[in-house]
């Protein structure tokens, strides 16, 4: 006998069946279907909730389905939804207004996905050293470091170490290189030997894909001092760390460091639309002339009224102070449970990641099927992490409640 439906007209299995059979099979899903979001909640046809401790990779900070950010999406939708950049709108400059003094640069290049933003970054760090620094042409070199993950496109894989990312696509972007996360004394040392070619070091203030790795108090920084030193961009990914998810507005304020070129994604729509963004001072961006760079909706209306919603949220309810005081919080409780299983913690603020250790034939993946059937949603990054990341407006009662899920599950490895 059939589950009754309470949301939609298509039962979870039904779904599954659709997607295996009419999508492409590129990714691995955790076998649930999600049928309705808000808040920290989400809900499958059948009408069984759980609490989204993915937050769809740190895209629905402000929670699903945000009543100020949807209620903008409807009515600027009402009005105007895309123009193309072919003609001048009402809703892009004062957004880029928005924006800009929100994050303290001088200029925005708006985009939708956060690897269109990274190649943007990537082409703005190239044509700066072209135009600015003097690189001679054809010859600029991008560092990237070891265990990245800027999205998927031929030029962002060329830089990836890992086979999952870019096995099976080449021939790859030259002009890249890649260095040891974590390691100022890497950068140092190819910014020695060929810093002069060197446009801009790419990185991510924490690596999310690679396991939540935290880099060390101060690397950021020393790297930032390190390319100032050899006329080198420092360039920020914070399409996942970014708008408010660590626990400052971006990560990289952690070491205090400005970012030269800043990446923003995910979050910057509250989940709602792509919008992604590229911040710069006049000096990097305006090496971009008139029909050097775009994109059909890059910018447009709709993700301008949305995007500005969004961050409007981040602020009006302490979203940064959240993240901060409830990370400390969520990763002080984890640390109460003994289990030889749980074997590392580590985040900040609400992204972090536990490190699983396979015992028997249990691992992250088992770890995950059995938190969803007690209600919490996440999903194994590599086999042996799990990250957490729920939306930033979880209550601290709902997330005492997800402490209870995580507990009981080790609770129940650890007698079998
Ligand atoms: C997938 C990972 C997370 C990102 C950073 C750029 C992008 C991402 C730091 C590109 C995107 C997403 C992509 C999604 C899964 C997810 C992910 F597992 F792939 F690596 F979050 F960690 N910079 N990350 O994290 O942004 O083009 O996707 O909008 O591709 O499976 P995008």
């Amino acid at each position: 006998m059939a589950e009754k439906l309470v949301y939609g007209k298509i039962s979870s299995k039904e779904s599954m069946e659709l997607e295996e059979k009419y999508g492409a099979h590129n990714y691995h899903p955790l076998p649930v279907v999600i049928a309705k979001g808000e808040g920290a909640f989400v809900w499958d046809p059948e009408g069984k909730k759980y609490y989204d401790f993915l937050s769809a990779y740190s895209a629905v900070n402000q929670g699903h389905c945000h009543p100020k950010i949807i209620n903008a999406l409807i009515e600027q939708a009402k009005e105007l939804t895309l123009t193309s950049r072919a003609f001048f709108n009402n809703k892009l400059g004062d957004f880029e207004k928005y924006i800009t003094e929100y994050f303290g640069y001088e200029k925005v290049l708006a985009m939708n996905s956060g690897a269109e933003a990274v190649e943007t970054a990537m082409k703005l760090s190239r044509k700066w050293g072209y135009k600015v620094k003097g690189i001679p042409e054809n010859e600029a070199i991008l560092i990237f470091a070891h265990g990245n993950f800027h999205g998927r496109t031929i030029a962002i894989i060329s830089a990836s170490d890992d086979p999952d990312s870019y096995g099976g696509y080449g021939p790859y972007v030259p002009g890249i290189e890649v260095i040891d996360y974590n390691s100022p004394e890497a950068l140092q040392k190819v910014l020695e030997e060929k810093g002069d070619k060197v446009a801009a070091f790419i990185v991510e203030p924490i690596q999310g894909e690679a396991g939540v790795f935290v880099p060390d108090e101060g690397y950021l920084k020393k790297c930032y001092d390190l390319c100032k030193a050899h006329n080198v961009l420092f360039v920020s990914d914070e399409v996942q760390t970014g708008i408010a998810r660590t626990g400052r507005l971006i990560a990289s304020m952690y070491d205090n460091v400005r970012p030269d070129i800043l990446i923003l994604g995910k979050a910057l729509s509250g989940g709602v639309l792509p919008v992604s963004a590229v911040l710069a001072d006049d000096y990097i961006m305006l090496t971009i002339k008139p029909g050097e760079h775009g994109s059909t909706f890059g910018g447009f209306p709709l993700a301008c009224a949305v995007a500005k919603a969004a961050l409007q949220v981040v602020k009006e309810e302490n979203l940064v102070e959240r993240a901060f005081e409830l990370g400390n919080y969520f990763r002080e409780q984890l640390a109460t449970i003994k289990s030889p299983r749980l074997t590392k913690i580590r985040g900040r603020g609400l992204l972090n990641a536990i490190i699983v250790e396979p015992k028997g034939n249990v691992e992250a993946w088992d770890v995950c099927v059995m938190l969803k059937e007690k209600g919490l949603l996440c999903k194994p990054t590599h086999r042996h992490i799990i990250r957490f990341a729920p939306p930033l407006v979880i209550t601290k009662d709902e997330l005492d409640d997800c402490i209870r899920i995580i507990k009981s599950v080790f609770a129940e490895l650890d007698t079998q």
